[in-house]
């Protein structure tokens, strides 16, 4: 890429001043709308990272940042140490559409993954007398979850390496192994916590009676399902929440990301009555958590998702998608896996790692991201133009085709 000064210097700056946790594509971005963004240079791409499914509604959404700035102007942060006129009516709205009794409000996907094990491992000790301290969680291989010590704890992978020692309590079993779950599960599992499909993990689908095979497990042993829906859920799998395609109601979920459709950071944690209620005044909580400019940006959000039928959108358009990708005669294709507007190009090892399809696809106007080194991550904002999509297409058969 042709770097102009203030790209030469944007980079420069980022290099002397900002940790090197992240190992970006080459491209500096200026401006985004619907589902493309603009480089400095004034090149236009498609998107098909979507901030890791977070803006499913199109960068900077004009309702979401209506709401934003009129909200911004009005009341922005008052903590829950005060009621607030936002905070209520979006948890009623929140609660009505998804279903669940009761809603916490968090700011980072990671927030509501810990409020989750928090929740579950104090309704094990308050409402199934499990031992304290003795409470147990199931999660699996090739998960991701969030950054925090306790989270990648957890984790398989490299972010975990050197941030130990970690908290006990998670049993890791190779996702989608239901006789693994059943022979893990004692009487001190207290939940079981999935991905209904695995996003960092390469958009792992597991086999169709997995989600219902773990429902019945928790209902046989009164353990709670949680199901992370954080980049699966609000639209991207081709449903509110993925683990729904599998006809499976989760007993919590923590969802984040497009939940304010990449305008400010919210998430939270969804749950009935009777793993809520077991949060009483001064056993959580968040400076921002549920504040009124997240409320406010987040109703909107859920807003456009509903009004602009993103949802169906995704299913709709998933469909050619997937199976146009499934088309595709290339040397280099091992699997593709997704759902809805959601898809995993796994590579083989004779390709030499999908970062250089990434960097053919973006000399191409189309941005994606690689992971786990041989899986192309494709995950563009569900309003994206159906002409758009088929250009994208063509172009991932140009990158990848014999
Ligand atoms: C990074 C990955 C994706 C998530 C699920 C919780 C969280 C995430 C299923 C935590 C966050 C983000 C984090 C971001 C990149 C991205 C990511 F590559 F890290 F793994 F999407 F796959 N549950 N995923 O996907 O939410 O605290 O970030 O708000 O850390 O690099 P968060």
């Amino acid at each position: 890429m042709r770097e102009t000064t203030d790209d030469r210097r944007c980079l420069e700056l980022e290099d002397r001043y900002a940790a090197h946790n992240y190992h970006p594509l080459d491209v500096v971005l200026s401006r985004g709308e619907g589902a493309h963004v603009w480089d400095t240079e004034g090149r236009r791409y498609l998107d098909f990272l979507a901030a890791y499914s977070a803006v499913n509604q199109g960068h900077n959404h004009p309702r979401i940042v209506a709401a934003l700035i009129e909200q911004a102007k009005t009341l922005a942060l008052t903590s829950r140490a005060f009621h607030n006129d936002r905070f209520g009516p979006f948890c009623a709205k929140l609660a009505a559409l998804s279903g669940y009794e009761r809603v916490l409000m968090m700011n980072t996907g990671a927030e509501a993954v810990e409020t989750a094990i928090k929740a579950a491992r104090k309704w094990g000790y308050e409402r199934k007398d499990i031992p304290d301290g003795k409470a147990r969680i199931l999660v699996f291989s090739g998960n991701f979850h969030g950054r925090t010590t306790t989270i990648v704890g957890f984790s398989d992978g490299e972010s975990r390496h050197h941030f130990g020692p970690f908290g006990e309590g998670f049993q890791v079993l190779p996702f989608g192994d239901l006789d693994a779950v059943r022979a893990a599960f004692d009487e001190n599992v207290v939940a079981v916590l999935v991905e209904p499909i695995q996003g960092e993990g390469g958009v792992i689908v597991p086999p169709p009676d997995f989600l219902p095979g773990l429902r019945r497990l928790c209902d046989q042993r009164h353990a709670l399902l949680i199901c992370d829906e954080i980049q699966s859920g609000l639209g991207r799998a081709g449903a509110l929440f993925a683990h729904r395609l599998a006809g499976v109601r989760a007993d919590a979920v923590t969802i984040g990301k497009a939940l304010s459709g990449g305008l400010y950071p919210v998430s939270a944690f969804l749950a009935d009555d009777e793993v809520m209620q077991v949060f009483t005044p001064g056993t959580h909580g968040s400076t921002y958590g549920g504040n009124p400019l997240a409320c406010a940006v987040a109703d909107a959000a859920l807003d456009v998702l509903v009004d602009e039928e993103l949802v169906e959108r995704s299913a709709r358009l998933g469909e050619r998608f997937l199976s146009r990708l499934r088309a595709i005669d290339s040397p280099w294709i091992a699997e593709v896996r997704g759902a809805g507007l959601w898809a995993g190009i796994e590579l083989l090892p004779a390709a030499g790692g999908a970062r250089r399809f990434c960097e053919a696809l973006r000399a191409r106007g189309i941005l994606a991201k690689e992971t786990h080194v041989h899986t192309i991550r494709l995950a563009p904002p569900l309003v994206i133009a159906e002409r758009d999509l088929d250009a994208a297409l063509d172009a991932l058969e140009e990158v990848l085709g014999a």
